[in-house]
């Protein structure tokens, strides 16, 4: 694509907003950025600043959105009717792009499965870089991105949303479940939006389906790809999937479920979409269970940190929503001490009651939020008001059993006492270090 001389304005100036000005004017394009803080509030930009109001648009020949820039409204609808090309970042990034596309999207699991097929081909010796919604904007991934190299990209909704010609080589679909739905208005919409990622694929292309989740069953109609399913409870071909105690590449075992050392069954959809990812990039059997046997799993999704005094401690501090929590918990079962609350976001946590009845000791309630899930919860388990982390930490230090499981999955967001589900994590991955065995 050549974009010299074209004049563009960026919008957004988040990681994304900013690595794309920086490819972009590297490209010999006349960049300009728009955010709606004031300039005083971000870092040096570099290059002219404008607000973000239709002057933004003045002159313009292509408008490049941040993935949290809703592009549905009229700044954007009007700038489009006037002939001015409003795409999101990963379209943008996609045009100097390097090498095949491995992309994965989903409402959940899509970093660790991102995570777990970097891990793979790397395992395998093949060669790849790692990016998108998992942390690295697709901008930055450019200039180390060559012919013979996979680009293994996690793609959320808001990124897809805003694509047009990308073209995804393997592309699959975890699941699609209720989600942002305050951005795309509808479940409809926000099926569509993740189906972007099929928009271009040809016969030579491969879509990767959970067979067990009807909307992504539906996407097989939509793409032109080959289609491989993976299903965690039986038998789909051609696809991966469990049979008994084993993973199976169209029914030929690869390695035992007992190997896999990720928690959970959704992680189990995760292992087997990842590992149907890595072999249809050329990674062998034998290598993948390798990989799956080390991949570390990752930082704050039921992530193990420590034994102490025979009991274990995991950080979940990613499960800012109920369904998240519910998977956590799902996860182990019984003998469970629950951090719970945080930021509520509108949530109704009485789903909770059950799965908390049956495996829990306790509930260890934080954060603003601790008075509503108190309420939510009634007596279906024991309830402590432990106000915030340290006090959480130390009530199950000196309370779990050996044998017992200390589990952060909140169910909340994080702002009402952290800068994020990161620092919320980090905090308590550091109390349970301080603990006395
Ligand atoms: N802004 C505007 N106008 C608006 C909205 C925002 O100017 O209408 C400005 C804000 O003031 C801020 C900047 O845009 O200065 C933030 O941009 P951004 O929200 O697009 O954030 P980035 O830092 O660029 O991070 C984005 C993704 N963020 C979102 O999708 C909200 C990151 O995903 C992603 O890791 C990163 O690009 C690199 O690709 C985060 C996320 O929460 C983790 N994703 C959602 C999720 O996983 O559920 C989709």
């Amino acid at each position: 694509m050549n974009i010299e001389g074209a004049r563009v304005t960026v919008f957004g100036m988040g990681k994304s907003g900013l690595a794309t000005i920086g490819l972009l004017h590297a490209h010999g394009a006349v960049v300009r950025a728009s955010d709606v803080k004031a300039p005083a509030d971000l870092p040096d930009l570099g290059v002219e600043f404008v607000p973000q109001g239709p002057e933004a648009l003045a002159g313009c020949d292509l408008a490049v959105l941040s993935p949290g820039v809703t592009p549905n409204r009229p700044l954007f609808e009007e700038a489009a009717a006037r002939g001015v090309k409003v795409v999101g970042d990963v379209e943008a990034a996609s045009w100097f792009l390097r090498g095949p596309i491995i992309g994965i999207t989903g409402a959940n699991g899509k970093t660790t499965t991102t995570a777990l097929v970097g891990h793979l081909l790397e395992t395998a010796g093949i060669p790849c870089q790692v990016g998108g919604n998992i942390g690295t904007p697709l901008a930055s991934m450019v200039n180390d991105s060559s012919d013979g190299k996979w680009n293994v990209l996690e793609l959320s909704s808001f990124q897809l949303e805003t694509t047009d010609t990308l073209h995804v080589k393997i592309a699959a679909a975890l699941n699609v479940t209720p989600d942002h739905l305050d951005r795309h208005g509808s479940f409809e919409n926000y099926a569509a939006a993740k189906a972007r990622i099929f928009r271009n694929q040809t016969g030579s292309d491969f879509a990767v389906l959970n067979a067990e989740n009807e909307p992504t069953v539906a996407y097989a109609k939509l793409t032109a790809a080959q289609v491989r399913w993976f299903h965690a409870g039986g038998a789909v071909k051609p696809g991966f999937y469990r049979e008994g105690d084993q993973l199976t590449a169209d029914g030929v075992p690869f390695m035992a479920v007992s190997e896999v050392k990720l928690r959970g069954r959704h992680n189990l959809e995760n292992v087997l979409a990842g590992a149907c990812a890595a072999h249809l990039a050329g990674a062998p059997l034998a290598s993948i269970r390798e990989g799956v046997m080390t991949f570390p799993g990752v930082e704050h999704r039921i992530e193990y940190v420590r034994t102490v005094n025979g009991a274990a401690y995991f950080n979940d501090s990613k499960a800012t929503n109920v369904d998240a929590t519910v998977k956590a918990l799902e996860s182990f079962d019984h003998g469970l001490w629950v951090i719970l609350g945080g930021k509520d976001k509108n949530s109704d946590y009485t789903t909770l009651r059950d799965l908390l009845h049956n495996r829990a000791k306790a509930a260890l309630l934080i954060g603003a939020a601790a008075e509503k899930i108190a309420a939510h919860l009634g007596d279906a388990v024991r309830l402590e008001r432990c106000g915030d982390l340290a006090h959480a930490v130390a009530l199950a230090h000196r309370e779990a059993q050996p044998g017992d499981t200390v589990l952060l999955a909140p169910a909340c967001a994080s702002f009402d006492q952290f800068s994020g589900y990161e620092e919320r994590g980090r905090v308590f991955k550091h109390l349970v270090k301080e603990l006395e065995n």
